[in-house]
Parts: C-alpha cells; structure tokens; sequence
C-alpha cells in the first residue's frame, strides 16, 4: 500500500492541482521533496489532486497511473472526478449550516464507500453552536457507528485528534462551500495558507476555493476541494452505509425487495413507528433512493467549474 509513503518512484509525481493543460505536482524521492512544480500535460490525460503521473524526460506528465480509488460526483452532464487515490473522506458540516444537510451527508458517505474510502464526519465552528444543534447533529451520527469529530478550526479543539487520525493518510475534505474546509487544512496543517473567505449575508460561504488543491501533509495528503451544493449519485451502491439503521432493520422485511413504502410486513416502518429509526432519516433515505431511480441526479447547477 502506498499510502502510507509520501515518496514517489522516479520520473513520477503527485498531482496538487490539476488545470486543463498543466499541474501542479509534488516529487519525493530519495534526494528529498523538490518544490512544487508547475508541468504541461500532455494531450488528453485527465487529472485531479491525488493522481499520481508518469513524466517523460522533458518533464511534461506523460501518462496518469492507475488509481486506487477515485472520488467522482454525476454532475448531471456527466462525470467530475474530485480527487483520486483516497484513503479518506471528511466531510464538512458547520454551526449555523447544519439544517438540510442530511441527503449531502449521505451523499458523500456513498460515494466514498463505493471505492473503499474511509469516511469520517466532522462538525465545525463548535466555538460558535450556541443553540446545540451542531453538537445534537454529531451526536446522532455518532450513535448510528460513524467516526464523528466535532472541532472548531479556530479555536483549535478537536484537533489533535483528527490529526492523528490523518497522520499518513491521503485524505479529503468536502462540504458546503463556508464550513471550513480550506480554514481547517491551514490549522492542521499549518504554514499552508489556504486562502479563505467571509461568511455573505446569509451566512453562506461564497466559494473561496474554486480548484481542489492537495497539501503534503504528515507524510500523507490533504486534499481542500471546492464547495458543493449538491453530490449527484450515479446508483445506489453503498447508499446502505449511509443508512446503517434502515439496511438492519430492513433484514425483517416480509419482502427481500421492500422499499419500506406501502408494503405490508415492513420492519422499517414499524421501527419507525416505535421511535427506534428517525421518520425523517427513512424521508431523506426514500429522496435520495427516488432521485437516483428517476435520474434526476446533479440536476442542480453545479457550483464550481473545477477548472481554472
Ligand atoms: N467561528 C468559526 N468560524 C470558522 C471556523 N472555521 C472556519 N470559519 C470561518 O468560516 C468562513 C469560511 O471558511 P473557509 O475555510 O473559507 O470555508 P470553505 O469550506 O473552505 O469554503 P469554500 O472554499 O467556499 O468551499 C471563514 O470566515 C472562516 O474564518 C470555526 O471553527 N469557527
Ligand atoms: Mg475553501
Ligand atoms: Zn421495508
């Protein structure tokens, strides 16, 4: 397994941010890391923060490698890969920003499965929850297994914890653009200078990142990706870790196929009934199965064009 080494074999190379035409990438071996470089691409290869490439002796990327995982999202047109070879995914919820935001968690959380990545949810801006949503938030994904953190990115709790957690990883992280993303790469790993942005008047970040960007980190990565509204599904492959309580329960279904909707015998609903399944994980798990069926996948206008 790779991930665990930050070094690259010769004549490869880490990408850091990927353009149409040209990268930034990241070289390691046995001399040492080199800066960071900026190489042309040469036609037709496809690149995201995370890739690992081949440079031909002229030192332009020649050829992408095989990848280990890839993180991709529908956006309705089509496929945007957000960052490859994965080991982890943190997705991103903050204070202030948590109402609505079960569907993209589960999003996310399918998305990765589907390719082995590791996921963890962290909850943000713990400095400034004063109501408690946030921590009632963290509270119930911890209780359904999830690998929860609650930090504040300013203020610095929760962070010791999250960075042994990532210490050698490659990791990711994704959320609504305003949660903190970029803010918290900077603490974790600090002297990067991730540039970040002010809340607008809703209160709603207005994509300050607008390329993913990988930081060489603890001898893994981190990689800041920009806000997203929406994280379109091409299937429901690994929808169920998203939804551990409802895949259980739905083992006692009378129909190996209920979709815990009108049929008779659904041990879902009936959980539901006792307050043993939240009616409204059931509601977001029956939006984001029906909008997968009906394809109406990354309908909404993405948010970022992803290139420069
Ligand atoms: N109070 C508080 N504010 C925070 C915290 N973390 C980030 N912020 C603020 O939230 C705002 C948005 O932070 P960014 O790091 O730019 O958010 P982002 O997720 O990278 O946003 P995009 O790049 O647009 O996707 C900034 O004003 C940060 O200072 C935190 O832990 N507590
Ligand atoms: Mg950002
Ligand atoms: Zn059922």
């Amino acid at each position: 397994m790779t991930s665990t080494l930050h070094r690259t074999s010769a004549g490869a190379a880490v990408v850091l941010r990927a353009a149409r035409r040209h990268v930034w990438v990241f070289e390691c071996d046995e001399k040492g890391t080199r800066p960071a470089r900026r190489l042309r691409v040469l036609g037709g290869v496809d690149l995201a923060p995370g890739d690992l490439v081949d440079l031909d002796e002229k030192g332009a990327v020649r050829s992408r490698q095989d990848r280990r995982s890839v993180l991709r999202r529908n956006t309705g047109r089509g496929e945007q890969v957000l960052a490859a070879n994965i080991d982890d995914l943190m997705v991103l919820c903050a204070a202030g920003m948590v109402e609505g935001k079960e569907g993209l968690i589960a999003r996310c959380i399918a998305a990765a499965r589907k390719e082995g990545i590791d996921v963890a949810l962290v909850f943000n801006k713990i400095d400034i929850d004063d109501d408690g949503q946030l921590r009632a938030e963290a509270r119930s994904w911890a209780g359904l297994g999830f690998d929860v953190h609650s930090v504040s990115a300013l203020c610095g709790h929760g962070l010791d914890r999250l960075q042994q957690r990532l210490r050698g990883r490659w990791a990711a992280l994704v959320g609504p653009s305003g949660v903190g993303k970029s803010t918290l790469i900077n603490s974790l790993a600090p002297g990067n200078a991730l540039r970040t942005g002010e809340l607008g008047a809703h209160g709603r970040g207005r994509h300050t990142t607008s390329l993913g960007q990988a930081i060489p980190w603890a001898g893994g990565f981190l990689i800041d990706l920009p806000g997203v509204r929406s994280f379109g599904l091409f299937d429901e492959t690994s929808l169920d870790a998203a939804f551990p309580e409802i895949m259980a329960a739905s083992k006692d279904c009378r129909f190996a196929d209920c979709v815990h909707g009108p049929e008779p015998g659904c041990a879902v609903k009936a959980a539901v009934e006792k307050n043993e399944i939240d009616k409204e994980r059931l509601a977001s798990w029956h939006r984001v199965r029906e909008s997968i069926r009906k394809g109406r996948e990354g309908m909404t206008r993405p948010s970022t064009h992803g290139r420069e």
